[in-house]
């Protein structure tokens, strides 16, 4: 299956992101902690420059702990940047952020202070959509201010959030990028719910992630389900029997193929089925 999704409002949004990165400080540039690879967007790097930059793995609690460690590890080792473990959802769970924001800015604030100067820190927050960029700047602020929704394309314009009277953050529509080079990439991104479901063969998508799970977390996924490993069964045979269990039917009990795989990668997103990280180091 070919995935593509580059709406016309990301390229609006790059654009604009474009536009203000000459008045930011830093990139918060927010990953889905289960997918750390497949986020990166390779346009990115050309507009970020060499600003300073936070890697936030987000969604920790969805993810697999020891591939987190890992990961923070692989991008804590990048020049002028750091990486962050986070749960958004979190109360308070981003004061972490902040003290990143503070250290990685420690001689432009000392600057400003010798100065007199009260200039705000100015950081954009970028990455995917539905990683949790709206999430993050709510958690920071402490209140509601940026829309959030469990589906991709919930903000749809940029917008300056005001944290703690000394720091603002760019709030930036997720983004995707005109054509998936990589099939890998595309289907992670799919599973944890980056590109829309229309634009998606949930039946044909459910195939690869079933093969990916008894490659990767066999154990977790067949508990899930009540399964028991065979060598002889492919991905379509697991499905059957998810279908099976629990009587997805249609009309004249034919299997309703679509109302299994939409189950399986709603159990997945919600992280039903156990921590689990699609890029695995
Ligand atoms: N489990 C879990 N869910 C999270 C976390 N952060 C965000 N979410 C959920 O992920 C969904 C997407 O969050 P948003 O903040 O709207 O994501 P976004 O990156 O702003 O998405 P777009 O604006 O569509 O690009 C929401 O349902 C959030 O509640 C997290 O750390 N853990
Ligand atoms: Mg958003």
């Amino acid at each position: 299956m070919k995935i593509q999704w580059f709406p016309g409002h990301m390229t609006k949004a790059l654009r604009e992101m474009e536009k203000n990165i000459k008045l930011i400080d830093l990139v918060i540039y927010v990953l889905d902690a289960r997918a750390p690879k497949s986020c990166l967007n390779p346009q990115f790097p050309e507009i970020m420059g060499n600003k300073p930059i936070i890697y936030v793995l987000n969604k920790i609690d969805l993810a697999d702990d020891n591939q987190t460690s890992l990961w923070l590890k692989h991008y804590n080792a990048f020049e002028n940047s750091m990486a962050l473990p986070l749960n958004s959802t979190m109360t308070n769970a981003s004061k972490t952020i902040i003290s990143g924001m503070e250290k990685m800015l420690s001689k432009k604030l000392e600057r400003n202070r010798e100065k007199g100067v009260t200039m705000p820190l100015r950081a954009m927050v970028i990455g995917v959509p539905n990683c949790g960029k709206s999430t993050l700047i709510n958690n920071l602020c402490g209140k509601y201010k940026a829309i959030t929704g469990d589906r991709p394309s919930v903000t749809r314009a940029t917008q300056w959030v005001r944290i703690a009277g000394y720091l603002e953050l760019l709030d930036t529509p997720g983004t995707l990028w005109p054509s998936f080079e990589d099939d890998e990439v595309a289907h992670n991104l799919a599973y944890i719910n980056a590109i829309k479901d229309e634009v998606l063969d949930p039946a044909e998508l459910v195939l690869d992630f079933i093969s990916k799970m008894l490659s990767t977390y066999r154990e977790l996924f067949l508990a899930r389900y009540g399964l028991t490993y065979s060598e002889d069964m492919q991905p379509v045979d697991y499905l059957a029997k998810v279908c099976e269990n629990r009587k997805f039917m249609l009309r004249g009990g034919e299997l309703d193929w679509e109302r299994g795989a939409r189950a399986i990668l709603d159990d997945f997103r919600k992280g039903r089925i156990g921590k689990i990280t699609l890029d695995r180091l």
